[in-house]
């Protein structure tokens, strides 16, 4: 029967028993189809005076996904999951969960609203709502720390993180060690309770002993989770909605869950979350291949560069099971190579991470060679040498002569033209940018870049290949930094510009950390080196020629030897071994002397300035990435933006956040800025045509499709 026509619940009774099963492909999402088909066939079972006892579980691999997240926007949520819930709490008759596979979100909380539970013991359960900016709203936040005790719930709510059933043993009734003896041993249980007059467990019955949650395991735990809970909406209302837990009898527990749940649902928050939810997902989902599009197999991998960059790709493949081949032409760099990455593994296995076996089966997939012959039988290569054109074009010439045919050539560049790479071989169709960002084994992100001429299942064999290596995926075009290093330059260009007219590095530096991002663009730099901005700006001269004032604090600190953090002074001074940034004023007298001969006058700066003079010509930049196709939607910029820069997942993403404050804000600032900052403004404040397009037609960045 097709997935579309089928009923999403069907019962079959078995004896004096009602099998209930969910069949919602692909994931059991509890969408409205459910919902009723749940509410009918139990109370058909309830009526049913043949029935003793009614079981609950699914047809499809996971027992439920949760609740429909792409309902939420509709509205339509009646009849609602708490409704379903109550009837299964409140009948009359044992109501057994068989989770036969995962259960996450509501349809745990299905499971927590039945009489008994079952699975086996390596099911994977969780309340992941805060990950959507919201909290579990059908009684999760009620029913689990009775179930499983408030401090293991507390962190299972917060966390967000799925959880083996095995550690929850006072959550199930029944824990069954082969999933393959799952129906049997549940079906022997439920007879069981039959026999044993079917007795009606409620968890509405059990009072959590205020005792065993004493305020001070809450107030630890907000503590314990301040820091990587900073700026986000939810958590805090998850911790609320446990509390009450403990204070209040079911039903007003249950109110109180309501009330926070659509507090967090009408967020802002909740609204990026649960789109950056869809995002990623969608990432995957790329007009340039089908289902027909072949695909190449992948058993062998050759990096070139052993180096920070290449060792940290090297260990992706090997984490995969993938065999990889490094190439050095010099010995010692290999094995210092090598070396690197047996140190990264064994220290993971100190932290347990791995085991000692799991560090040698993967150093047992690297290998290494000192001659390009040694890439002959490659699959796929990865060039991650000096960022340096001539250099990439002598390397993709050399293994244009050495990999067979059919090995995918894979350029690491970050910002280079691939199409220039391409043309230095035969075989243009093969050519492709896999950009990993730093460090490669930790970053989640891949830019797979697609050349003019890169063939379509190479596209497909890549995108592939980066799930395979944990990685989140996004599909770019060619052009200078692609789409996350192009949308870095004006924002490094504006905050070095802010402190040439007055701002102090600490002020730019607290608006944007306060805004969300993980550390200020001044911090950003001296950590990752002043010196690598100021070569890419060599590189550059053309684009940045018209403009005398460009990063000139920046560039002084370069060529006044302040290139960071690695020397202990950059745009902050460092004391030896402390990562901490300590004000220079000598830096704002380097400012000040390079305004003067600019002509450039200083002034204080408010906060809204600087965020918006940060964040916006970024946002632009989008903008003219997506006019001109070098990303294919916008949810692919908010994905890159959040992997690989750490913008905040609570915003959604640089386009996702312009969406939800109105492209019109962003638009009038940008003329404001262009029109109020003299020339500086004209050069860089224009807004891009498809941002005044959408502005103008009152629409969103999402709302875009290219023609
Ligand atoms: N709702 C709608 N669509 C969903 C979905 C969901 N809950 N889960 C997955 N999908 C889609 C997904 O977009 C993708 O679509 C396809 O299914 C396969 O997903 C009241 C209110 C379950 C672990 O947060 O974590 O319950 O891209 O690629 O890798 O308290 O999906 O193919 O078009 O991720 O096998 C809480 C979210 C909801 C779990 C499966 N539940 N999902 O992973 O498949 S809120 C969640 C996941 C809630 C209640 C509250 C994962 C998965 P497409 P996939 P997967």
């Amino acid at each position: 029967m097709e997935a579309e026509n089928q009923a999403a619940v069907v019962r079959q009774n078995q004896g004096e028993i009602a099998l209930i099963l969910m069949q919602n492909p692909p994931v059991n999402a509890l969408s409205k189809a459910v919902r009723v088909g749940l509410i009918e066939e139990i109370q058909a079972s309830l009526d049913d005076d043949s029935i003793k006892a009614i079981v609950i579980s699914s047809q499809q691999k996971l027992f439920s996904g949760g609740a429909d997240i792409s309902e939420f926007s509709s509205g339509n949520l009646e009849p609602n999951l708490p409704a379903v819930l109550d009837l299964i709490e409140n009948a009359q008759k044992p109501v057994i969960a068989v989770l036969n596979g995962p259960a996450f979100g509501g349809g745990l909380e299905v499971a927590l609203s039945c009489h008994y539970r079952i699975t086996f013991s390596d099911n994977k359960v969780g309340l992941p709502e805060v990950n959507l900016g919201i909290l579990p709203g059908a009684g999760g936040t009620q029913r689990l720390p009775r179930l499983a005790g408030v401090a293991t719930a507390l962190d299972m709510i917060v966390s967000g993180k799925p959880v083996s059933a095995k550690a929850l043993p006072t959550v199930f009734d029944l824990l069954v060690s082969d999933p393959l003896d799952l129906l049997n041993e549940a079906m022997g249980f439920v007879q069981q309770v039959i026999a044993d007059g079917a007795i009606v467990k409620r968890v509405k019955d059990i009072v959590i002993d205020p005792a065993s949650a004493p305020a001070e395991l809450f107030a630890q735990y907000r503590q314990g989770i301040a820091k990587q809970a900073r700026g986000f909406f939810s958590p805090e209302r998850c911790i609320q909605a446990v509390e009450a837990s403990v204070e209040l009898p079911l039903a007003e527990g249950l109110k109180k869950e309501g009330e926070l749940f659509m507090e967090c649902m009408r967020s802002p928050q909740a609204r990026a979350q649960q789109h950056f939810f869809f995002a990623e997902r969608a990432a995957s989902h790329v007009s340039d291949f089908d289902k027909t599009t072949p695909v190449r197999e992948v058993k062998k991998v050759g990096i070139i560069g052993a180096g920070t960059m290449g060792g940290g790709i090297a260990m992706n493949f090997a984490n995969a099971g993938i065999p990889v081949v490094m190439l050095e032409l010099k010995q010692e760099a290999l094995d210092k190579g090598l070396a690197v990455i047996r140190k990264n593994y064994t220290n993971s296995a100190k932290k347990g991470k791995l085991t000692e076996q799991d560090v040698e089966n993967r150093m047992a997939l690297l290998n290494g060679t000192t001659d390009y012959a040694g890439l002959a039988d490659v699959d796929l290569v990865i060039e991650a040498v000096f960022e340096k054109m001539e250099v990439k074009e002598q390397v993709f010439s050399k293994l244009d002569e050495v990999c067979k045919q059919g090995a995918i050539l894979a350029s690491n560049t970050s910002t280079l033209d691939l199409n220039q790479i391409a043309a230095a071989t035969s075989r243009p169709q093969d050519v492709i940018g896999l950009h990993f960002f730093s460090p490669a084994n930790v970053m989640k992100l891949l830019e797979v870049v697609k050349g003019d001429e890169t063939s379509a299942d190479v596209i497909k064999t890549c995108m592939q290949l980066a799930k395979k290596i944990r990685k989140v995926a996004v599909l770019v075009g060619v052009c200078f930094g692609f789409v996350g290093n192009r949308m870095i330059e004006p924002y490094g260009r504006e905050s070095n510009r802010l402190i040439l007219e007055g701002a102090t590095p600490e002020q730019v530096d607290k608006i944007i950390y306060d805004f969300g991002m993980p550390m200020g663009p001044n911090t950003m730099g001296d950590m990752a080196g002043l010196d690598i901005g100021y070569f890419v700006r060599q590189s550059r001269q053309e684009f940045i020629s018209h403009d005398p004032s460009y990063c000139v604090v920046g560039n002084r600190l370069v060529e006044d030897g302040r290139v960071g953090l690695k020397v202990g002074k950059g745009i902050y001074l460092y004391e030896s071994g402390s990562r901490k940034p300590i004000p220079d004023p000598s830096v704002l007298e380097i400012a000040k002397q390079e305004a003067e001969k600019l002509n450039v006058a200083q002034r204080d700066l408010s906060d809204e300035e600087i965020l918006e003079r940060c964040i916006f010509p970024l946002i632009n930049e989008g903008a003219y990435i997506l006019e001109e196709g070098i990303a294919a939607k916008s949810s692919d910029i908010d994905v890159i933006y959040v992997y690989g820069y750490g913008f905040p997942v609570y915003r959604g993403g640089p386009m996702q956040y312009a969406d939800e404050i109105g492209l019109d804000k962003v638009y009038n600032a940008m003329c404001q800025y262009r029109d109020s900052l003299g020339e500086y403004g004209k050069m860089w404040f224009e807004p891009a045509p498809l941002l005044k397009q959408l502005a103008e037609q009152g629409k969103k960045f999402a709302d875009y499709k290219p023609a």
